[in-house]
């Protein structure tokens, strides 16, 4: 590695006394945005005929064609994959502890928590981040009544393990797939396993429609039971069947998300060329792996996640994340500290006899770069360029560091316990 000198590096790093290598952030979770055409001649549409909720017609199309995506499954669409599956745990009247991962966004456990459920957290495969079965099996009791994989960064859980232990339970089987839209399993989408699965559409995932989320399912009744949910209750203009809400989404989020699903080849076009271009500006240092996908299966690449290894990268992932601010490059550090050391988890009396070192260490090491079309190839080997520096130049990067005051509210000052 080169030894770079002080002066140098104040040359180099925005960290240590330069100006940032970009003037505006580039962030991870830039909105891909649709055809503008399209959209304004649909919005067009939807101002001149005045139908804006209710199961109009944009929903109708949306929800037609993830079904057409999805091997013909029945969809429901929703406000947001949040309350997605608030409705879908309540429809199916699950009640006890639920397992699921803590690693994971904290959505997953809230809507456990917020139907009044007892999350139980396992953790997870050290290679693919995803839910370990054999964990899963360990920490059954005679109260699960629900299990909750999460298909993270798109990739899919082991469908065919967990399936075989729900079924011998006689529980359900769910998946948050908020970042699985268009990935699959053995070749079969992701609407087509497990009870449902739970899908997002907020702005920042591959396919968006501002706020938004649908559940996929095979099984009709259920379906059936979550759009009367999600509608107050009601069957028709006056006959109220059941305890509902108000889930529904709109017409506009459905025009967004018609448009954003005709630009899906691009995205995934993009997003992969990004995930190339990122391989390419960090081959060859030391301790930063490549979150690698399956290559025998349909990805969206959404997420571009880099594994610092502590034994061996010269530099923290934390310490990483300092620098790249500075450049304005807003890495994030998807899912510190992970959902069973947040609030309100934290602080249950499960949490003591619950073990789970691959997620805790997933917490400390893992880094999400800004990919999509929030960059382009050319930035992205700028951002290469900052990581190489930064790393080629540790030890000297550090004596910087120890003399500089942080900020009071830098957001990475605090860690989590
Ligand atoms: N399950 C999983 C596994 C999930 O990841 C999520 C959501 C859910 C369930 C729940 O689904 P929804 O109820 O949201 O449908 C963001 C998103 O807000 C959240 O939806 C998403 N996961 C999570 C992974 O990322 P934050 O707290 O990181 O959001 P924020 O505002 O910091 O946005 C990230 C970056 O994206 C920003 O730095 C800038 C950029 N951005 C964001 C927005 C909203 C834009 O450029 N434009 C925008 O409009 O959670």
């Amino acid at each position: 590695m080169k030894n770079i000198k002080a002066d140098s590096l104040q040359r180099r790093l925005a960290i240590c006394g330069d100006q940032p290598r970009f003037n505006s952030p580039r962030y991870v979770g830039t909105p891909n945005i649709p055809n503008r055409a399209t959209l304004y001649a649909r919005l067009d549409q939807m101002l001149d005929t005045k139908r804006l909720s209710n199961d109009g017609p944009f929903v109708q199309e949306f929800e037609d064609r993830l079904s057409k995506l999805n091997d013909g499954v029945e969809v429901v669409s929703v406000s947001n994959g949040t309350v997605g599956m608030q409705l879908l745990l309540k429809a199916l009247d699950v009640a006890g502890e639920v397992l699921l991962p803590s690693f994971t966004f904290i959505a997953t456990a809230h809507a456990c928590l917020w139907q009044g459920l007892e999350p139980v957290f396992v953790d997870v495969d050290r290679k693919t981040h995803t839910i370990d079965p054999a964990a899963v099996v360990s920490a059954l009791s005679e109260r699960t009544a629900a299990i909750v994989g999460v298909h993270l960064w798109g990739r899919m859980c082991e469908v065919s393990e967990l399936e075989a232990i729900a079924r011998d339970r006689g529980i359900p089987l769910i998946f948050d797939a908020a970042h699985a839209v268009g990935c699959t399993y053995k070749g079969v989408p992701v609407g087509r396993h497990g009870t449902a699965s739970v899908v997002s559409f907020h702005a920042t995932k591959f396919i968006q429609s501002l706020e938004g989320g649908a559940i996929l399912t095979p099984d009709h009744d259920l379906a059936d039971r979550l759009r009367l949910l999600r509608n107050f209750g009601f069957q028709g203009y006056d006959n109220v069947m059941t305890l509902g809400t108000n889930a529904k989404m709109n017409e506009f989020c459905a025009a967004m998300g018609l448009g954003s699903l005709e630009g899906s080849d691009a995205h995934v076009a993009t997003n992969l060329s990004n995930w190339t271009a990122y391989r390419e500006s960090l081959a060859g240092l030391p301790g930063l792996r490549l979150y690698k996908y399956d290559e025998a299966e349909k990805n969206n690449f959404q997420y571009l996640i880099v594994e610092v290894d502590p034994q061996a990268s010269p530099l923290s992932r934390d310490e990483l994340v300092e620098v790249l601010h500075a450049e304005n490059v807003i890495a994030r550090r998807y899912f510190t500290p992970g959902c069973h050391r947040s609030g309100p988890y934290r602080d249950m009396p499960r949490r003591k006899s619950e073990r789970l070192p691959v997620t805790e260490q997933l917490c400390d090491t893992l880094l999400s770069l800004p990919t999509g079309a929030g960059v382009t190839t050319a930035e992205i080997a700028a951002i290469g360029d900052i990581i190489r520096t930064a790393i080629e130049s540790a030890d000297l990067l550090r004596s910087f560091l120890s003399t500089r005051r942080v900020p009071s509210g830098y957001p990475y000052a605090q860690i989590a316990p």
